[in-house]
């Protein structure tokens, strides 16, 4: 396998351009197109201590959140690198009240993907050097090419996504994704710019001795995922589990797909519909898992069937290796939905 792991993510992208059924090779340049807004962003987030980009923009976002500057540069890149490679007809942003609409150079815009980012997500982490993320999601449009983008091409459940990954800026920057064939990740070599096949194939250990939660929200959980805390807590078999909490969605995900273990992030009184969002959060991260053989739901539904309403909606989550994912459901299924 040590030459499959010599592969850069270009050679990969070619070599499996045929799964992706229908594309003439959009979804390849697409996914390369992200590549090299993730290499613009890493280098920005890799020097954050040294230029006056920390800090805040003086902004605050859609979601009321003071907007960190390298929230902006992430957010400014990934949607100037979209729009110049004419790769897609649309984008929606968490740091974009509504969706943007690419035109294509005769007006027209014939291409058929839309894209879903959150560019930084995480970015409480910046200031104190802790690994942030990018995530991002792609539908195939619903409405007609070559007509404006519409609503409804961005409001579509996770099921239909036709690739998501994330990429990590932490101890080392990696990208990984899955187009429906199973969840790969590549590391840059910071020296070459090039991204290395590093971890082929991913799978979620089918179950795990690490949670992550953030349990100084303990009091205003629901009465299930009470129970599912002190569950992991209690001295018993393999328990007490381990907690390990980033306070960064990708970081924590990738540790657990890795090393198996559950990410909750429940509704609260603070937060009553939970607080990730559903569309370039959760659908992403749910479909990366799913392909990774984990589970991810709501702690009654599955994430990926949820119909949205609104762009940036949100949802409770609760995704990793499937048997821990299993177990904290059971317990949210003790009470009935309003209090679980
Ligand atoms: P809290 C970052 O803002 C984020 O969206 C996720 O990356 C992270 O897991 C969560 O929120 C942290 O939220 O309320 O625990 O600080």
């Amino acid at each position: 396998m040590a030459v499959q792991k010599n592969k850069t993510l270009g050679e990969f992208i070619i070599e499996n351009q045929s799964e992706f059924q229908y594309s003439s090779g959009e979804l390849s340049r697409l996914i390369n197109s992200i590549r090299l807004a993730a290499k613009v962003v890493n280098h920005e987030v890799n020097k954050a201590g040294l230029v006056d980009i920390i800090g805040q923009a003086g902004e605050v976002n859609v979601q009321g959140e003071d907007q960190q500057k390298l929230d902006v540069f992430a957010n400014e890149t990934f949607i100037k690198t979209l729009t110049n490679r004419e790769i897609v007809c649309g984008i929606a942003s968490e740091e974009e009240e509504d969706f943007i609409t690419i035109q294509g150079r005769n007006g027209q815009n014939e291409n058929k993907y839309v894209v879903l980012i959150d560019p930084l997500d995480g970015s409480s982490n910046i200031d104190v050097n802790v690994s942030v993320g990018t995530i991002f999601s792609i539908y195939r449009r619903v409405t007609p090419a070559g007509t404006p983008v519409t609503l409804e091409d961005f409001l579509q459940p996770g099921k239909r996504q036709v690739a998501a990954g994330y990429i990590i800026y932490g101890t080392s920057t990696m990208i990984v994704y899955t187009t429906g064939h199973g969840v790969n990740g590549f590391t840059l070599n910071p020296a070459l710019g090039t991204y290395y096949l590093s971890h082929p194939n991913m799978c979620f250990p089918k179950d795990g001795k690490i949670y992550s939660v953030n349990e100084g929200n303990y009091v205003h959980f629901p009465q299930g995922i009470k129970d599912y805390i002190k569950y992991c807590q209690k001295e018993e078999d393999d328990r007490p589990y381990t907690s390990r909490y980033i306070g960064s969605l990708v970081s924590d995900v990738h540790r657990n797909m890795i090393k198996g273990g559950i990410y909750i992030y429940p509704n609260t009184s603070k937060d009553p519909k939970g607080k990730l969002r559903l569309l370039y959060e959760c659908n992403p991260m749910a479909f990366l898992i799913e392909q990774a053989g984990g589970q991810a739901s709501d702690g009654y539904r599955r994430i990926l069937d949820i119909e949205p309403k609104t762009l940036h909606q949100r949802t409770p989550f609760i995704g990793g290796s499937a048997t821990m994912v299993e177990k904290a459901e059971y317990f949210m299924g003790l009470y009935p939905q309003s209090e679980g």
